[in-house]
């Protein structure tokens, strides 16, 4: 009986700590959505593209978008919102494109699309 309890324990455990970023979540609610729209600069030959996300639970995911999305050649600068489902990318468009961006949303197993 109690060795079930133990392992049922343990499987929740698991489930809660699968998002790295999951106990911050809760203070970051409280931050006013739309942060990431506000703060986006645009550089010299870049182009904003907004794409949304599905698929992001916790300022992990964020996280781990962004650093995935800055690491491409062509990206000048990445930032996720898993609470808007989206992701604000700044991107010098001779280098690369909003499809390239989708793609390597999708390889982390994350939807992504163009904001219209
Ligand atoms: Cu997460």
């Amino acid at each position: 009986m109690q060795g079930r309890t133990v392992l049922i324990a343990l499987a929740l455990g698991v489930g809660l700590t699968a998002c790295s970023g999951q106990k911050e979540s809760a203070q970051e609610a409280a931050e006013p959505a739309g942060e990431a729209a506000a703060t986006a600069e645009v550089q010299p030959a870049g182009k904003v593209v907004e794409l949304a996300v599905d698929g992001m639970t916790c300022t992990g995911c964020e996280s781990a978008v962004e650093t995935t999305l800055t690491k491409l050649d062509g990206v000048q600068k990445a930032e996720a919102s898993y609470e808007a489902k989206s992701a604000t990318v700044v991107i010098d468009s001779t280098k690369i494109d909003e499809s390239a961006l989708i793609q390597a949303l999708e390889s982390m197993g994350y939807t992504a699309r163009k904001k219209s």
